[in-house]
């Protein structure tokens, strides 16, 4: 084995069942160092997926890893859960028993400052749920654009169809206006965005869950037991019984920026109006916008997502979760 240059992370989520998916493969990727968790309203309450993360730390003998408990309600406020798509209890009613461990002391956007300060130029943000947290720590500490090394965010949607409205995903949609804080916010490194686009299609089967079901780590155990309920749930969107590997991919694109292989470079924004398209991230896609030969829109650029390296990463994920070497 040769070393591996680990980058620091704090993962930011609304634990759900994909969230703890990309959860566990963020504790095991050997290239990323977990600094903290930070939890936030979305997939269910803040109670609920803070809950959801300790518990899950528990389960996979991670207790150590500090968990801030952030926002519950987007910065305009009106929660709406999604306990049809995750379960009763967010992580497809899976009975566990109550986490015995406490949460950090902070709320998760100072936790977010104070790691980016400690370590400065050295910690990526990665996001699997609304920016609420990150907006907060933003307007806080206006410098963390430079602070942090890195935003990656699993959220929104350039071009495929939405997920809570035609044309709008959750995560985008729980808080647009955080989320537009953040997209037009200076980052040291464009914000990396990985969608619907590329997320959607990319999924966990029938012979993934499998194989989990049969490896005897405490990480695979914990997955084969909540993936079910999502997969049952997808399973008329998609045609089988599997599920969309949202924040895993999103987790692992943080840890190998090589799995992308397409990605648009522009401005984008969110929109903040009421009504169908409220959510709906928006990229200048203008003829002339991407060469610059013209100009349509000004300020800071994203990278969003929209092919990636499918194969090597069901690979890579299911080998880590699963304790294998990676083929
Ligand atoms: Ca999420």
């Amino acid at each position: 084995m040769t070393a591996v240059d680990t980058r620091k992370v704090i993962i930011d989520t609304d634990t759900g069942v994909d969230d703890a998916m990309g959860v566990v493969y963020g504790l095991l990727a050997p290239e990323l160092e977990v600094v903290a968790l930070t939890t936030v309203f979305g997939n269910m309450s803040t109670d609920v997926t803070t809950e959801n993360t300790l518990r899950l730390l528990e389960e996979v003998d991670a207790p150590s890893i500090p968990v801030h408990r952030g926002a519950d309600k987007g910065l305009l406020g009106r929660p709406t859960f999604n306990p049809e798509v995750h379960g009763a209890d967010g992580v497809g009613d899976a009975q566990f028993e109550r986490s015995t461990i406490a949460p950090a002391e902070g709320h998760a956007a100072i936790a977010i400052i104070e790691a980016a300060q400690r370590f400065p130029g050295e910690v990526t943000f990665v996001g699997l749920g609304p920016l609420t947290n990150l907006a907060i720590a933003l307007a806080l500490e206006p410098g963390l654009t430079k602070l942090l090394g890195g935003v990656v965010w699993m959220g929104g949607v350039v071009s495929t169809p939405g997920n809570v409205g035609p044309v709008i995903e959750a995560d985008a949609a729980h808080d647009p206006e955080a989320a537009q804080m953040v997209f037009e916010a200076e980052w040291s490194q464009p914000l990396v965005m990985v969608g619907l686009d590329v997320t959607d299609d990319t999924l966990f089967t029938a012979a993934d869950l499998e194989r989990v079901a049969a490896a005897d780590t405490a990480t695979a155990r914990y997955v084969a037991r909540i993936a079910p309920f999502y997969m049952r749930f997808y399973e008329p969107l998609v045609g089988q019984y599997a599920c969309a590997m949202h924040s895993p991919l999103a987790t692992a694109i943080a840890a190998l920026p090589e799995l992308v292989t397409a990605s648009v470079s522009a401005v984008a924004s969110v929109s903040l109006a009421e009504g169908v398209t409220r959510g709906m991230t928006v990229l200048d896609r203008r003829p002339g916008q991407q060469s610059g030969a013209r100009t349509w829109s000004t300020g800071p650029r994203i990278s969003a997502v929209t092919g990636v390296d499918r194969a090597r990463f069901k690979s890579i994920y299911l080998d880590t979760i699963c304790g294998s070497e990676r083929s």
